[in-house]
């Protein structure tokens, strides 16, 4: 490992990460109950080049350079298009460490024909948690192996000076790898721009002698730690779930997952004198036309129906500044009733026909939020579904809540959780407890056959 520098920074203050600039040789890791870190990275000088198409229309590798102190972006001669490929070696970011932004930056040595901004379209940025290709070193394939992120997840405005930079949107920062490399290409969206003449930028590259012009990737990360005020359940938790009929309290199990709008404080404090946790369950993306704070919701933020539940509709999640206010209230109200935790349903919308043009970075954003603003008010809280989205939020939530992972074949997605040392509670609908519940001891979930209307009737799996 060479070409890292350091940076140490201060600790967390009410969840709000600051980071200072002192320059040090090592790290603290002891000062502060959560501790944030910044690490500059360099592009590693023997892997990191360019790649160039075999021809203008066959979207492969042909050509390549690892060894020159240049990297080009841009196309050729022949509308052959050209791409970067940058190599960082990641691996000093702690196991236990959470990526909160990572920012990445180019210097340009001077563009190969004419500035190629404008006709070649945006520069984009795809991110790999692992080598192009399966090996470091540069290969021609890693001109069109896949990333992790879809091409153009990123992109690096053109700005007024050589220095070129761009943040990776917060919610494709799990991809940073703790464990190897990064890596990271360069492209134009557009590919060429038919004038058989060569427009490139130029930028310096890792072979480069001078360290300040080395492509660099600045990542701050903090290490998550455990709020004794906060709730945190085992992975081996038996639980119950009713959320509709008239409340049976007398299941034995450790937690309880229940209405927040519908189950009254004194039901809470029975359970809570039965020695069971208390989970809240509300709608954190969808409006319900039948909830006392129905009519604080605007039309605007109202989108289409859910399949299947009357009186139900999607959220605009991307309105936090109005959604903000309405779910902190129910929030709080979770505090008044005394809930341990909560239970925020709906939180994958921008997987479904919500009516809005919602995407992963809004709804990682919006969930991201949700998190927060639970374990501000010392709530414990659990991601619902949203199993797309579980590598980039698992470290902000404490457990899952998933219904019909067996049902659907997508159990493994929840692995992240029990990883980590949180439980997931599961919920099958369909199917005899004989086809999945072996299953799903062997993967140490705790799962629920219960029916759709999540009245008091269940079958525990274990
Ligand atoms: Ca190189
Ligand atoms: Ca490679
Ligand atoms: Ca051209």
């Amino acid at each position: 490992m060479k070409n890292f520098c350091k940076i140490i920074t201060a600790a967390t203050v009410l969840g709000v990460l600051i980071f200072s600039g002192l320059s040090a040789p090592s790290i603290n890791v002891s000062a502060a109950p959560q501790y944030a870190a910044a690490l500059t990275f360099r592009s590693i000088g023997e892997q990191d080049g360019w790649v160039k198409e075999s021809d203008e229309f066959s979207q492969k590798g042909g050509y390549k350079n690892a060894a020159s102190s240049f990297l080009l972006v841009g196309d050729d001669d022949q509308d052959r298009q050209i791409c970067t490929i940058l190599s960082f070696d990641t691996s000093l970011i702690p196991d236990n460490g959470v990526v909160r932004s990572a920012v990445l930056e180019l210097h340009r040595a001077g563009n190969l024909g004419s500035d190629p901004a404008g006709s070649l379209g945006k520069l984009s940025v795809a991110v790999k948690s692992a080598p192009f290709g399966g090996d470091p070193g540069l290969q021609l394939k890693d001109f069109q192996a896949k990333a992790n992120t879809r091409k153009g997840g990123v992109y690096i405005r053109v700005p007024g000076t050589n220095r070129f930079t761009a943040s990776l949107k917060t919610s494709r920062l799990y991809l940073i790898s703790n464990a190897g490399v990064t890596q990271l290409r360069v492209c134009f969206t557009g590919g060429d721009n038919d004038n058989q003449s060569m427009d490139a930028y130029r930028f310096y590259s890792g072979d480069e002698d001078g360290l300040d012009r080395q492509p660099s990737l600045t990542v701050q990360y903090f290490i998550p730690e455990k709020d004794p005020a906060v709730w945190y359940p085992a992975v081996n938790t038996s639980w119950q779930i009713q959320l509709a009929g008239i409340l049976d309290t007398g299941v034995d199990v450790q937690v309880y997952d229940v209405d927040l709008f519908d189950t009254p404080r004194a039901k809470i404090d029975q359970l809570h004198a039965d020695g069971r946790k208390v989970i809240c369950y509300f709608s954190a993306g969808s409006w319900e036309d039948w909830r006392p704070d129905a009519g604080d919701f605007p039309d605007s933020v109202i989108g289409k129906s859910l399949d299947g539940w009357p009186g139900e509709n999607w959220l605009d999640i991307r309105k936090i500044k109005i959604l903000g206010p309405i779910m902190s209230a129910r929030l709080d109200l979770a505090v008044q009733k005394t809930c341990d935790g909560v239970d925020p349903d709906n939180v994958d919308g921008f997987r479904n026909g919500s009516g809005f043009k919602l995407n992963f970075q809004n709804q990682f954003a919006y969930n991201l939020w949700l998190a927060e603003q639970a374990h501000a008010r010392k709530l414990s809280i659990g991601l619902k579904n949203d199993l797309s989205q579980i590598k980039a939020l698992v470290p902000y939530f404490d457990w899952s809540l998933n219904e019909q992972c067996f049902e659907y074949l997508e159990c493994g997605k929840l692995l992240p959780f029990v990883q980590s040392g949180k439980p997931v509670f599961g919920i099958e609908y369909q199917g005899a407890p004989s086809s999945f519940c072996p299953q799903a001891n062997l993967m140490d979930f705790n799962v629920l056959k219960k029916r759709l209307n999540l009245k008091a009737w269940r079958i525990p799996c274990r």
